[in-house]
Parts: C-alpha cells; structure tokens; sequence
C-alpha cells in the first residue's frame, strides 16, 4: 500500500487536529452507540481529543483510562465539489483496534488490527461543503485478535458487573486513533502498487520492478473515467536530483550506473519516480523512496551488501508520556539519533508495526530494522496480568488449541508486507514474540505463516519469530522455521536474579546448547535487561539500581563475546514504557536505557564505548 504523498496530480490534506470524542455509554462489545445511530447526528456530550494520539492518557480517572468498549471520534472536513477526474480517499495510518467509520451517517469501511493502514473511496458519500466524519473504535482484545487479551465480564459480589480486557502483554493497551488520518485525491486511473526489489553487481544496480494501475470500475460504469492505455515510465532520480536512469513499461529491470549503496548508518536514498500518462497526458505520478543494498543469511551470518552485520540497538516502544503510541515525529527523531549518538544501528518494532513515518525515517537514518506484527502473547501458560503467578494450581488453557487468531495473523502479515516491502530500512520479518513456540503445536500454526511470508516478500527477507526462554530449547518449533535465532533472555533477572556469576554460567551453557543444534543459524538476542528506576543507587550489586543494570548488561556481554553465531544485540527497552498495572511493574516497565522522558541511565555510556567499538559492517569473531 502506497503512502500518501502529495505529487503534481495527488493532494493529501490533513485531517489531523482537535476532533470530538465520546465513549460510549455502555461499556464491553456491543455498545450501544451502534443501536442509537450515533452516526446519524452530531456527537452529544463529547468532550475534545487531539487526533492523532492515544486518547488514554488525557483522562485522570481510572474508569476512563482503561475503557473497555467502543470510543466514537468525530470531525468535519468541508469539501469543493471534487471534479470528475479524481476519487476521494479517506486514509488511516492505523485505528487501534478495531474501527467502523461513517460519512454523513453512511458507512464507509471497516478495519480490524490497530497497527496498519486502511483506506476507503467516499465519493459517493461526500457532498460539496460541509462533511460529517464518525469513527467508531473498539478497544477490546481477545483470543482471536492480535494482539492477544483476555476479555471478561464477571459479576462481583456486590451484585455489580466488572467488565475486563487483560493484556496478555507487557504494555499499555493504549488505543484510539493514533496515525495521521488523511483525505486524498486521486487520479480515478492511477497507480496503486509499486514493487521494487534493488540489486548491485559491481558498481552497477540492478532494479527489478513492477507498477499495478487501477482503473476507477464505478467511474468507467457511469461513463465518467476510462480504462488506462498502459503507458507507464520509470524514472530513478538520485540525491542530487539527477535522473540516473529510466524505463518504460509495467514491470522491468533498471540498471543504475554508479550506485551508491544504501549502508546501516550511511543510507543512501534514490527517488523512483513512476509515471502514468494516457494518449501522452500525464494522469498520475508517484514518487517511492529506496536504497540499493542487499541482505542475506549464509554460514551463519547476517550478510548486508555481502558483509556481516552486527546488530546493535534496542527493541522499542512507540511510547511517550500523554501520547501514549500517538505518532510523534519529535520523539521519533530524538530517539534515532539517541540511539546513533550510542553507536547504534538497528532496532525491532516490539511488538507491532510501527507508523509508516518512522519506517521512512528509518530509511533515511540508515537505521536497520526487524518488522514485526502485533503477534504478541500467544501463550497462555502465563499471562501479563499475573493471574498465572497468583494462582498457579488454576488450570491454564493450552495456546494452540484455544487461539483463534490465525486470519488475524496471516491478515496482518499481509498488511505489513504489502506496506513495508519496498522499505530498505527493513532486514528481516519477525513474526511473532514470545510464543509458546515449544508447546506441540507450535510448529503446525508457524509453517503456513512462514510460508506466506517468504511468498509474499519480493524482497526475500530471512524470516524470524522470536522466542521466549524455555526450559528445553531443543523443544522449539518456531526455531527450526527462523532464518534467524532470535531470543529474548533474561538470565540475571527472571532467571538468577541479583547473582550474575550464575546467570552468566546458564547464557554462556545456552548459547553452546544453540550453536549445536543449528550450527549455520546466526542467533540475534532481542531482549535482555534489568528493571532499573532511574537514581536508585547502591555500592552492592543491588537489583533495580543503575549500578546494577550496567553490571548487568557487562555480565552479558562477556558472555556473548564467546559466540560465533551471536551476530547481535538489542537491549530492552530503549526507554521506560507504560503497562498495565501489576505487582511487578512500577508506573511502568523500567527496564529503558532511557527514562520515559529520554534521559540517559548509568549503563548508556558503557554501551556507547562498546558499540562505538564494534564495526557495523564486517564484524568477525
Ligand atoms: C519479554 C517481553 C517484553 C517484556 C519483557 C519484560 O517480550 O514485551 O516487556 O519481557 O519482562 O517477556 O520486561
């Protein structure tokens, strides 16, 4: 899917900004806003709500702030009368989770999985002035859904009704409409796919390309739109602005003389510029940003432009005080070059697509990433609301005979591939974290996903989930799928907490564990770290000081430093994050590097030294 951008025949106008926003009356799945038409009128008793932003947090009551139910948002765009040559396009970069939206009380598209894009053609629903926009948005997670929740309605003592949505992760189920919203006018004939898988050989690059062309099926019926001649050009323009190159036709291969490459920390960005014109009239241009480079697993490596890369970086959080997951571009920025300012390179988008203004942002930094879907708690052995600790004799459901949320999963790897293929930011699909991949199961609910992802990526990305620690590792049914061996470990925390000569005994007799039973399999750790709240302090090595985190992470690292196959690391979190409430987590997650606000931890200065020290390309061990 196309981002929209505003080119000599396409404008986007922006409908951010403050919209009106109720909830609805009657908390849980039904609501009652549906029956009473909502839509059909000006929202009663509504109060403001900045768009985009989690709505979350601009609530003080606890009622509020954990909302279990439907939420409506509205706005008003006034509109001239469109023309005949064009559609309007309403575009959502994401509503989380679950959106119906309506024009002038019509219905126009629905949207399930809070974190891609949708769009709708509502031309039939506009008229000329002004226009009433009504978004219904469910907030509720269940089996079926992705993520994971675990929705209850419970009647309590007293006689009264407790409704409830757990996460079954571990943060904030901040939701609303938390990406840009746009309107778009298109071309009725236009472009709607571009395809572009980049190569080098030499000091040549190669481009494999393909464009899909859409004509408008309704304007063609009411005589008003025709088809498309095909006649397509492709120009590749570079930095300077100079066109280095140029084809004709739907799909095709472009040779680049002289490419510059797109490297981690040094990218390089080319502008291919697709043009459609009929009877020599130009109806739509689309301009796509991308990086030549190439990626590849060999010999246990992560190979990049032929090199072994060594990740360095963080998994994160879209995550910022107020905002909630609310796209902001000040944080986004600040975070990338906090993050280059530490010798930095990569990152994974735990647990959910990110906005597609971070991925371009990615793309422009040189900052490598990991893309990966909201599949996050598939695994009800343990849930995040701690039920599972409290009360461990309860029988827990088995993961894989009671998840229902297998279209969702092939639904929103679809989406992700389709929005992030053409992103050279993106290194490697990582398709779930921390299943209970070592339940019997496991490995027949992966295969069909794996295999869709490796059809569906042009780009063919190595393909990952990322694993949870287990008990007996040789159980695993996602690792066998990976390219990649991506675990999340947490000895000298969860495992050997406060005494890292023993956590450091367990790492080191794991990783040997792995590199026998996948000796070509490179092994990035994804998570590893320490609760650490910012100024506790201690001479001992005392959990939850920052002494501690950093010994913590020096304690890994030598432990690391020992393996072959260990190609990365990214420490969780970046920064400190929002979660539900629970026993273990005070106001939040605090295992950031960073404060919520982005001031550094003890432990920050010892991982620039280390990473200033290790090369991003070309790391040998
Ligand atoms: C892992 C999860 C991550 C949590 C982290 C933690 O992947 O989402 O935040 O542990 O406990 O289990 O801090």
């Amino acid at each position: 899917m196309l981002f929209p951008i505003t080119t000599e025949t396409r404008t986007v106008t922006s409908l951010n900004g403050v919209w009106r926003f109720r909830f609805d009356p009657v908390r849980g799945r039904d609501g009652e806003g549906f029956a009473k038409r909502f839509f059909d009128r000006p929202l009663e008793n509504a109060v403001s709500m900045p768009v985009p932003s989690a709505w979350n947090d601009l609530f003080e009551t606890q009622s509020e702030r954990d909302f279990v139910g439907w939420v409506w948002y509205e706005t008003e765009f006034a509109q001239r009368e469109p023309g005949d040559d064009v559609n309007l396009v309403l575009r959502f970069g994401s509503a989380t989770h679950r959106a119906m939206v309506y024009v002038n009380g019509h219905f126009v598209t629905e949207h399930v999985g809070g974190f891609t894009p949708f769009e709708a053609v509502i031309d039939e629903h506009v008229t000329p002035g002004v226009n009433r926009l009504t978004v219904a948005i469910c907030t509720i997670l269940d089996y079926s859904t992705l993520p994971i929740g675990t929705y209850s309605e419970t009647e309590l003592p007293d006689g009264s009704k407790k409704i409830a949505n757990s996460p079954n992760f571990d943060f904030f189920n901040y939701t609303g409409i938390q990406r840009p919203v746009v309107l778009y006018t298109l071309p009725r004939s236009r472009i709607t796919d571009i395809t572009i898988v980049p190569t080098y050989t030499g000091t040549t690059g190669t481009v494999e390309y393909s464009v899909v062309t859409t004509d408008d099926p309704l304007g063609i019926a009411q005589g008003i739109a025709k088809r498309i001649a095909s006649d397509i050009t492709v120009d590749v323009v570079d930095e300077a602005g100079k066109t280095v190159a140029t084809a004709s036709g739907a799909s095709g291969s472009i040779s680049i003389p002289d490419v510059k490459l797109w490297n981690p920390r040094a990218a390089y960005l080319y502008d291919f510029i697709v043009t459609l014109k009929r009877d020599g009239k130009v109806i739509d241009v689309y301009r796509e940003p991308f990086g030549v480079r190439t990626v590849e697993v060999r010999d246990g490596r992560f190979l990049i432009n032929g090199k072994p890369f060594y990740f360095k970086g963080f998994g994160k959080h879209e995550d910022a005080a107020i905002r909630g997951r609310g796209l902001d571009d000040v944080f986004n920025v600040k975070d990338l070059r906090l993050i280059k300012w530490m010798g930095g390179n990569s990152l994974r988008t735990s647990h959910y697509c990110y906005s597609e203004e971070f991925m371009r942002l990615c793309d422009r930094e040189g900052i490598v990433v990991i893309d990966e879907v909201p599949a996050v708690g598939l695994m009800l052995k343990f849930s995040f609301d701690l039920s599972s600790l409290m009360n461990p004799g309860a029988p827990r459901p088995k993961t894989w005979e009671t998840v229902t949320c297998a279209d969702a999963h092939q639904a929103v790897i679809r989406e992700m591939i389709a929005r992030d293929k053409n992103h050279p930011c993106v290194v490697m699909w990582s398709l779930t974290n921390e299943s209970e991949s070592w339940e019997p199961g496991a490995g027949k609910y992966f295969a069909p996903l794996f295999d869709l992802a490796r059809e569906l990526d042009p780009g063919k990305r190595p393909v990952t989930g990322v694993l949870m620690q287990s008990r007996d590792i040789s159980k695993d049914e996602v690792a066998p799928l990976s390219d990649v061996v991506c675990i999340n470990r947490y000895y000298g925390w969860y495992f050997s907490g406060g005494d890292l000569a023993t956590a450091k005994v367990f790492l080191e007799k794991e990783l040997a564990q792995w590199h026998e039973l996948f000796p070509d399999k490179p092994i990035i750790v994804t998570e590893y770290g320490a609760d650490t709240i910012a100024g506790f302090h201690d001479t001992g090595s005392v959990m939850f000081t920052e002494e501690y985190q950093a010994q913590y992470y020096e304690a890994n690292h030598e432990v690391f430093d020992k393996f072959r196959l260990v190609v990365g690391e990214h420490a969780w979190n970046f920064a400190d994050f929002a979660t539900a409430q629970n026993i273990m987590r005070a106001q939040g997650n605090k295992k950031g590097l960073f404060t919520r606000d982005r001031q550094p931890k003890q432990a920050v200065f010892a991982f620039k030294k280390r990473w200033e020290a290790i090369p991003d390309l070309g790391h040998e061990k």
